[in-house]
Protein backbone atom coordinates (compact mmCIF):
# COMPACT_ATOMS: atom_id res chain seq x y z
CA UNK A 1 0.00 0.00 0.00
CA UNK A 2 1.96 3.49 -1.12
CA UNK A 3 0.66 5.29 1.92
CA UNK A 4 3.38 4.14 4.47
CA UNK A 5 4.62 6.24 7.46
CA UNK A 6 8.70 5.35 6.38
CA UNK A 7 8.17 6.81 3.43
CA UNK A 8 10.17 9.72 2.13
CA UNK A 9 7.30 11.19 0.12
CA UNK A 10 5.37 13.30 1.93
CA UNK A 11 2.03 14.87 1.26
CA UNK A 12 -0.09 17.13 3.10
CA UNK A 13 -3.69 16.54 2.90
CA UNK A 14 -6.79 17.81 5.87
CA UNK A 15 -7.45 15.30 8.87
CA UNK A 16 -10.96 16.23 8.66
CA UNK A 17 -13.43 18.63 6.07
CA UNK A 18 -16.78 18.81 6.12
CA UNK A 19 -18.99 15.84 4.59
CA UNK A 20 -20.34 17.04 1.18
CA UNK A 21 -16.75 17.75 0.13
CA UNK A 22 -14.79 14.89 0.95
CA UNK A 23 -13.81 12.78 -1.50
CA UNK A 24 -13.25 16.20 -3.34
CA UNK A 25 -9.74 17.82 -2.02
CA UNK A 26 -7.11 17.80 -4.56
CA UNK A 27 -4.47 15.83 -2.65
CA UNK A 28 -6.73 13.76 -4.05
CA UNK A 29 -5.20 14.17 -7.33
CA UNK A 30 -1.75 13.41 -5.91
CA UNK A 31 -2.37 9.97 -4.13
CA UNK A 32 -3.86 9.11 -7.52
CA UNK A 33 -0.83 9.54 -9.26
CA UNK A 34 0.88 8.18 -6.55
CA UNK A 35 -1.02 5.08 -6.65
CA UNK A 36 -0.89 4.48 -10.25
CA UNK A 37 3.12 4.27 -10.23
CA UNK A 38 2.72 2.18 -6.76
CA UNK A 39 5.18 4.84 -5.36
CA UNK A 40 5.67 5.14 -0.92
CA UNK A 41 4.00 8.19 0.46
CA UNK A 42 3.29 9.55 3.97
CA UNK A 43 0.57 12.46 4.61
CA UNK A 44 0.96 15.01 6.94
CA UNK A 45 -2.61 15.68 8.30
CA UNK A 46 -3.61 19.40 8.74
CA UNK A 47 -6.51 20.97 10.81
CA UNK A 48 -8.41 22.46 7.80
CA UNK A 49 -10.03 25.76 10.55
CA UNK A 50 -7.11 26.18 11.93
CA UNK A 51 -4.42 29.05 9.92
CA UNK A 52 -1.75 27.44 8.39
CA UNK A 53 1.57 28.73 10.12
CA UNK A 54 3.97 30.89 8.39
CA UNK A 55 6.57 27.65 8.29
CA UNK A 56 3.76 26.09 6.27
CA UNK A 57 3.34 29.00 4.25
CA UNK A 58 6.90 29.34 2.89
CA UNK A 59 5.66 25.65 1.27
CA UNK A 60 2.53 26.80 0.15
CA UNK A 61 2.00 29.83 0.14
CA UNK A 62 -1.65 30.03 -0.09
CA UNK A 63 -1.52 27.58 3.17
CA UNK A 64 -3.67 25.26 1.39
CA UNK A 65 -3.26 21.51 0.37
CA UNK A 66 -1.93 19.76 -1.37
CA UNK A 67 2.18 20.38 -0.96
CA UNK A 68 4.32 17.77 -1.93
CA UNK A 69 8.44 16.90 -0.70
CA UNK A 70 9.93 14.19 -2.40
CA UNK A 71 13.30 15.39 -0.36
CA UNK A 72 14.21 17.03 -3.87
CA UNK A 73 11.92 18.79 -4.49
CA UNK A 74 9.02 20.81 -2.03
CA UNK A 75 6.14 21.80 -4.22
CA UNK A 76 2.74 22.80 -4.65
CA UNK A 77 -0.11 23.36 -6.94
CA UNK A 78 -1.49 19.88 -7.57
CA UNK A 79 -0.56 20.75 -11.75
CA UNK A 80 2.73 21.38 -10.95
CA UNK A 81 3.07 17.93 -8.58
CA UNK A 82 1.27 15.85 -11.62
CA UNK A 83 3.59 17.38 -13.87
CA UNK A 84 6.59 16.86 -12.17
CA UNK A 85 5.75 13.04 -11.31
CA UNK A 86 4.53 12.78 -15.46
CA UNK A 87 8.19 13.22 -15.81
CA UNK A 88 9.52 10.49 -13.44
CA UNK A 89 7.34 8.26 -15.24
CA UNK A 90 5.63 7.28 -18.29
CA UNK A 91 2.48 5.38 -16.85
CA UNK A 92 1.73 8.97 -16.15
CA UNK A 93 3.23 11.17 -18.91
CA UNK A 94 3.64 9.40 -22.61
CA UNK A 95 6.82 10.28 -23.67
CA UNK A 96 6.12 9.72 -27.04
CA UNK A 97 6.19 13.96 -27.89
CA UNK A 98 2.50 14.53 -29.51
CA UNK A 99 0.87 12.41 -26.96
CA UNK A 100 3.15 14.31 -24.13
CA UNK A 101 2.19 17.60 -25.10
CA UNK A 102 -1.17 16.79 -25.65
CA UNK A 103 -1.18 15.54 -21.99
CA UNK A 104 0.12 18.42 -20.64
CA UNK A 105 -2.26 20.54 -23.25
CA UNK A 106 -5.25 18.96 -21.25
CA UNK A 107 -3.85 19.14 -17.98
CA UNK A 108 -3.51 22.69 -18.04
CA UNK A 109 -7.19 23.00 -19.98
CA UNK A 110 -8.54 20.81 -17.22
CA UNK A 111 -6.99 23.14 -14.52
CA UNK A 112 -7.71 26.76 -15.92
CA UNK A 113 -10.56 26.05 -18.50
CA UNK A 114 -13.11 23.72 -17.03
CA UNK A 115 -12.23 23.60 -13.54
CA UNK A 116 -12.91 27.67 -12.28
CA UNK A 117 -16.33 27.22 -14.08
CA UNK A 118 -17.26 24.16 -12.52
CA UNK A 119 -15.48 25.10 -9.46
CA UNK A 120 -17.84 27.97 -9.08
CA UNK A 121 -20.69 25.23 -9.06
CA UNK A 122 -19.04 23.63 -6.58
CA UNK A 123 -18.33 27.27 -4.50
CA UNK A 124 -22.06 28.07 -4.85
CA UNK A 125 -23.55 24.88 -3.89
CA UNK A 126 -21.33 23.99 -0.87
CA UNK A 127 -20.17 26.89 0.28
CA UNK A 128 -22.65 29.85 -0.27
CA UNK A 129 -25.99 27.81 0.01
CA UNK A 130 -29.10 29.92 1.39
CA UNK A 131 -27.35 32.78 -0.16
CA UNK A 132 -30.26 35.00 -2.34
CA UNK A 133 -27.56 35.92 -4.38
CA UNK A 134 -26.10 32.53 -4.82
CA UNK A 135 -29.35 31.32 -6.27
CA UNK A 136 -29.85 33.93 -8.56
CA UNK A 137 -25.94 33.69 -10.16
CA UNK A 138 -26.31 29.59 -10.44
CA UNK A 139 -28.39 29.78 -13.61
CA UNK A 140 -25.64 31.92 -15.55
CA UNK A 141 -22.37 29.50 -14.07
CA UNK A 142 -24.55 26.84 -15.06
CA UNK A 143 -24.61 28.10 -18.77
CA UNK A 144 -20.72 28.16 -18.76
CA UNK A 145 -20.21 25.18 -17.10
CA UNK A 146 -22.27 23.38 -19.85
CA UNK A 147 -20.61 25.03 -22.57
CA UNK A 148 -17.17 23.84 -21.45
CA UNK A 149 -18.84 20.20 -20.81
CA UNK A 150 -20.01 19.86 -24.75
CA UNK A 151 -16.66 21.10 -25.84
CA UNK A 152 -14.33 18.27 -23.53
CA UNK A 153 -17.19 15.80 -25.01
CA UNK A 154 -16.73 16.79 -28.20
CA UNK A 155 -13.52 16.95 -27.97
CA UNK A 156 -12.92 13.54 -26.00
CA UNK A 157 -14.83 11.80 -29.24
CA UNK A 158 -14.71 8.17 -28.60
CA UNK A 159 -11.39 7.98 -27.33
CA UNK A 160 -11.19 6.60 -23.74
CA UNK A 161 -8.57 9.34 -22.15
CA UNK A 162 -7.77 13.00 -23.75
CA UNK A 163 -4.43 12.11 -24.93
CA UNK A 164 -4.35 8.88 -25.92
CA UNK A 165 -3.10 6.62 -23.17
CA UNK A 166 -4.48 7.38 -19.39
CA UNK A 167 -2.32 10.20 -18.11
CA UNK A 168 -2.42 12.71 -15.50
CA UNK A 169 -4.46 15.14 -17.82
CA UNK A 170 -7.13 12.26 -16.92
CA UNK A 171 -6.54 13.00 -12.94
CA UNK A 172 -6.83 16.35 -12.88
CA UNK A 173 -10.59 16.39 -15.41
CA UNK A 174 -11.98 13.20 -13.72
CA UNK A 175 -11.62 14.52 -10.36
CA UNK A 176 -12.79 18.89 -11.50
CA UNK A 177 -15.53 16.40 -13.40
CA UNK A 178 -16.43 14.82 -9.96
CA UNK A 179 -17.12 18.05 -8.14
CA UNK A 180 -20.97 18.06 -9.79
CA UNK A 181 -21.23 14.79 -8.24
CA UNK A 182 -23.93 16.24 -6.12
CA UNK A 183 -25.76 17.88 -9.03
CA UNK A 184 -27.22 15.81 -12.04
CA UNK A 185 -25.50 17.92 -14.55
CA UNK A 186 -23.24 15.28 -16.21
CA UNK A 187 -26.21 13.02 -17.17
CA UNK A 188 -26.40 15.19 -19.86
CA UNK A 189 -23.19 14.30 -21.32
CA UNK A 190 -22.88 10.54 -21.49
CA UNK A 191 -19.34 10.23 -23.21
CA UNK A 192 -18.32 12.48 -20.28
CA UNK A 193 -19.80 10.37 -17.55
CA UNK A 194 -18.42 7.09 -19.26
CA UNK A 195 -14.86 8.40 -18.84
CA UNK A 196 -15.34 10.04 -15.25
CA UNK A 197 -16.42 6.13 -14.29
CA UNK A 198 -13.45 4.70 -16.21
CA UNK A 199 -10.92 6.73 -14.34
CA UNK A 200 -13.06 6.17 -11.28
CA UNK A 201 -12.97 2.30 -11.68
CA UNK A 202 -9.43 2.84 -11.91
CA UNK A 203 -7.76 -0.02 -8.84
CA UNK A 204 -5.54 3.41 -8.43
CA UNK A 205 -7.96 6.07 -8.12
CA UNK A 206 -9.96 3.34 -5.63
CA UNK A 207 -7.24 2.97 -3.61
CA UNK A 208 -6.33 6.99 -3.32
CA UNK A 209 -9.88 7.67 -2.61
CA UNK A 210 -10.18 5.09 -0.07
CA UNK A 211 -7.03 6.26 2.01
CA UNK A 212 -8.24 10.01 1.91
CA UNK A 213 -11.82 8.80 3.39
CA UNK A 214 -9.98 6.89 5.57
CA UNK A 215 -7.92 9.51 7.11
CA UNK A 216 -11.25 11.80 8.15
CA UNK A 217 -11.48 11.43 12.05
CA UNK A 218 -15.33 11.11 11.63
CA UNK A 219 -17.95 9.58 9.53
CA UNK A 220 -19.96 12.47 9.59
CA UNK A 221 -19.88 16.32 10.61
N1 LIG B 1 -4.79 25.45 -7.26
C1 LIG B 1 -4.55 24.70 -6.05
C2 LIG B 1 -5.82 24.71 -5.23
C3 LIG B 1 -5.62 24.10 -3.87
C4 LIG B 1 -6.89 24.18 -3.07
O1 LIG B 1 -7.88 24.86 -3.47
N2 LIG B 1 -6.89 23.51 -1.93
C5 LIG B 1 -8.07 23.53 -1.09
C6 LIG B 1 -8.51 22.11 -0.77
S1 LIG B 1 -9.03 21.29 -2.23
C7 LIG B 1 -7.72 24.20 0.23
O2 LIG B 1 -6.72 23.89 0.84
N3 LIG B 1 -8.61 25.10 0.65
C8 LIG B 1 -8.48 25.79 1.91
C9 LIG B 1 -8.04 27.20 1.72
O3 LIG B 1 -8.03 27.71 0.60
O4 LIG B 1 -7.70 27.82 2.74
C10 LIG B 1 -4.13 23.26 -6.39
O5 LIG B 1 -4.60 22.75 -7.42
O6 LIG B 1 -3.33 22.66 -5.65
Amino acid sequence: MPQCDSASTVLTAYADVPAPVRGQVRDLRIRWALQEIDRDYRVELLDVFTPRPDSYKSWQPFGQVPAFDDGRQRLFESGAILLYLGEQDARLLPVDPTARWQAITWLLAALNSVEPFIGQIGMLDFFQAGKPWAKEARPSALKLVEARLSATEAALGEADWLAGPFSIADIVMITVLRILDHTPILRDYPALAAYKTRGESRPAFRRALAEQLESYASPAN
